[in-house]
């Protein structure tokens, strides 16, 4: 026992470093101090597997049973695919989750002129019942539990996979999984919606009620933080959207008539785990106390109910092109607070994240990094280890207090549904996202290997190329094939009360499994409840001024504002650039990103809305008389894409038109792109204010290079 009090510590501590200040300030706003006591600990947490949960869910957690290595994944076909989860499976993997190509998730067969440069491309592509078939040949239905990443196009997905698993021999009740489900992180942050708010979430609440009667050992929902964390959110507000978001699904089903203990057991959770290791490990049983505080208030009967149960996937994010080779050590370090936080299923990130799919090579090393962790540390055998650390009992607390005020906020506004549709919580990540590019472009936050440390000449590795033409070739002969084969007359009819159920109320997952029976394909299902629904879409509004407060006083930032200006006073108005998001990729926290800074520095910027097609890029460039478009591509159809719209924008007469590409863009695509016109490429880890410099240079001025600021500060 020491006589020494924590005044005595501060003395000595400020002796050591001369008085300076050691607080951290996280971009949660909290001032973390150098040092943690009991004092800083607010009450007991209690024990794992009890009331309030926050030490975990099941009393003998990963000693009992350890987490499930659950590796998201998918590309190209689903013959593909199968081969590629049958080999993962084989080496270790403990659970599936399918990634579906953005077609698929837009509810888009693979033959529609709007998805030429999408299929197969970000993940599987999935038409109809028999390409699902093939996705599990040979992997049985009631042992394997599988986690479907699905959202927009989730009626037809859920029905194809019920069906497909018919067709194996076995029965909805035996199937065992996840199907994330959750639209309203769509409309905030992932954007592969498809129908207006109210509809989308009709469609969460029928699912939940089929689910809930139909299937008892399928989680119906998985609500999703992890797409917020990416976009740049805080973890308070990663916290507390995300619990907000739950409690808005458990609200509506029990609008809808159904009793709550009967399906919040199977209302699971999905988050994000970056690099501030601690923060991590707190939000994951801070999210846990929150849940069951809040199952509590809306009336929950069985623990099961209150228990937060989660899949957490490390951070894409977080990786890098840069130094590739680091991605590893950051995968692992967010691996093991994932689990030093309690989760319960872990996807691991490969380290070619940053340009490309993983390989068979890059799997591997992704997974073997969890197989590290559960069979070679001893990490498994004592729960919740960190508990009782000062640190992490304090910031569990704080996350708690600091959330809740979130979620009252989001109550006052009448829910999350209400909240979301204001534009609050997507600004509000956007806010924070962009602070946090500013930080890491002014060298506040260190990314090793990108912002320091950087290697002169970097290494290229191997990533996967998909042909998406091939793919489209072949779901398209599948398609007809299975058009041809199928009673036209009975999928017709299941199609039409389909759509029908749309306004007379009958359960949408229902009506559709009887379609999907009788080989309605998933663009024809989208269609049928398309026709009731409509199709909605919507127009980025970027932040301003958080790029121009977090550069005030930076002399390079105010060479390039004066490089604008200066090209400005020669055009006769500012220079224009169009931020363009085109295809089925919704991935738009860079092109915000940009859009944002670009106006701060005194750009004209339009955001095009997403899912243009390059004649309506090219339509809207015209129209709006830009100087550059940025085309920002993040699920690989820059290939197609970026090379179409220049080809369309010289037939137009406006070769001048300037087109620079943005995004995860593997080296090895650059000359081909820069041959097909491209004037600007910028994958991960470049600097905003010198694409904005840059921009200049291919504007006609005359843009000093980095450094020259300081060179003429010096003299
Ligand atoms: C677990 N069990 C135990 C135990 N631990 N029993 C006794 N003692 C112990 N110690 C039991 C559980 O109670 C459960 O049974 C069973 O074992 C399985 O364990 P689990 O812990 O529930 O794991 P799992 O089945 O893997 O389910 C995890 C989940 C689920 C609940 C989080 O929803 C899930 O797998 N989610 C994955 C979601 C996902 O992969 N998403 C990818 C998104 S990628 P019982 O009967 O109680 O259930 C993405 C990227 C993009 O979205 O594209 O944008
Ligand atoms: N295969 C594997 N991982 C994928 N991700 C997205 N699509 C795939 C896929 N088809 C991962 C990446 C990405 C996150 C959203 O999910 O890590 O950042």
């Amino acid at each position: 026992m020491t006589d020494k009090t924590r005044d005595d510590w501060q003395a000595l501590a400020d002796k050591e470093v001369k008085g300076r200040d050691l607080t951290w300030h996280t971009p949660e706003g909290f001032a973390i101090q150098p040092l943690y006591t009991a004092d800083d600990v607010p009450a007991d947490p209690g024990l794992p597997g009890f009331a309030p949960f926050t030490r975990g869910v099941k009393a003998s957690m990963y000693a009992g049973r350890p987490w499930t290595i659950r590796q998201y994944a998918g590309f190209s076909t689903a013959e593909e695919s199968n081969a590629f989860y049958r080999r993962n499976l084989a080496m270790g993997q403990k659970g599936l989750s399918v990634a579906f190509d953005l077609a698929t998730h837009r509810g888009y067969d693979s033959d529609h002129p709007r998805v030429v440069g999408d299929v197969g491309k970000a993940g599987v592509a999935i038409d109809t019942v028999r390409d699902m078939e093939i996705l599990f040949d040979g992997i049985p239905l009631d042992q394997m539990s599988v986690s479907m990443t699905m959202n927009g196009a989730v009626i037809p997905v859920l029905a194809f996979f019920i069906v497909a698993a018919e067709r194996q021999g076995v029965s909805r009740d035996k199937l065992d999984g996840t199907i994330q489900n959750d639209i309203l992180k769509e409309f905030m942050v992932r954007n592969t919606y498809i129908y207006p708010p109210e509809p989308s979430m009709r469609i969460v609440s029928d699912i939940i009620a089929y689910t809930s009667a139909e299937m008892p050992k399928f989680n119906s929902i998985s609500i999703s933080g992890y797409h917020m964390h990416e976009a740049g959110a805080t973890a308070v507000q990663e916290l507390a959207f995300t619990i907000a978001d739950g409690k808005e699904y458990a609200t509506r089903a029990m609008a809808a008539g159904l009793d709550i203990d009967a399906f919040a057991g199977r209302l699971s959770f999905f988050f994000g785990i970056g690099m501030n290791f601690f923060m991590e490990v707190a939000k994951l049983r801070a999210a846990r106390t929150l849940w069951w505080k809040t199952m509590n208030g809306l009336g929950a009967k069985s623990e099961r109910s209150k228990m937060l149960r989660t899949h957490c996937q490390t951070s894409g994010v977080s990786l890098q092109e840069q130094d590739p080779y680091n991605n590893v050590i950051r995968t692992t370090i967010e691996a093991l607070a994932s689990v030093l936080g309690g989760t319960q299923s872990l996807h691991t990130n490969a380290l070619d994240e940053a340009i490309a799919l993983p390989t068979d090579f890059s799997a591997r090393i992704a997974r073997n990094t969890q197989l590290v962790l559960q069979e070679e540390t001893g990490i498994t055998n004592v729960v919740d280890p960190l508990g009782g650390s000062y640190y992490v009992e304090a910031l569990t607390a704080k996350l708690v207090e600091e959330a809740e005020k979130l979620i009252a906020e989001v109550d006052a506004a009448g829910g999350m549904t209400a909240y979301v549709a204001s534009g609050k919580p997507k600004a509000a990540i956007e806010s924070a996202a962009a602070a946090k590019q500013a930080s890491v472009d002014r060298g506040e936050t260190v990314i090793v290997g990108v912002n320091k440390y950087r290697k002169a000449e970097e290494e290229h590795l191997d990533t996967l190329d998909i042909d998406n033409h091939a793919v489209r070739e072949a779901q398209i002969a599948r398609l007809k094939a299975v058009r041809a084969g199928r009673d036209e007359a009975a999928c017709q009819a299941a199609l039409k009360a389909l759509t029908e159920g749309c306004t007379n109320g009958g359960n949408l997952l229902a009506l559709a499994v009887e379609a999907a029976r009788h080989d309605a394909t998933l663009g024809e299902i989208s269609a049928a409840m398309e026709e009731a629904f409509g199709r909605y879409g919507t127009n980025p509004t970027p932040v301003k001024g958080i790029y121009s407060a977090a550069y005030e006083g930076d002399s390079r930032y105010a060479q390039v504002v004066e490089g604008v200006a200066a090209v400005g006073r020669r055009l006769g108005r500012a220079p224009k650039v169009l931020v363009a998001k085109m295809g089925q990729d919704g991935h738009d926290r860079g092109a915000n990103v940009i859009a944002s800074a670009f106006a701060d520095m005194g750009f004209d910027v339009v955001s095009g809305p997403l899912f243009q097609t390059p004649a309506e890029t090219r339509d809207m460039a015209l129209a709006e008389k830009v100087d550059a478009i940025g085309a920002s591509s993040l699920a690989a159809g820059h290939k197609t894409l970026i090379p179409e719209l220049i080809g369309l924008l010289r037939e137009a007469g406006r070769p001048d038109i300037k087109v620079v590409a943005g995004g995860v863009i593997p080296p090895q695509d650059y000359d081909f792109l820069r041959e097909a016109g491209v004037q600007g490429i910028y994958g991960p880890g470049s600097k905003v204010v010198e694409c904005a410099a840059d921009m200049l240079r291919l504007l006609g001025h005359n843009m000093p290079p980095i450094g020259s600021e300081l060179r003429e500060k010096a003299k």
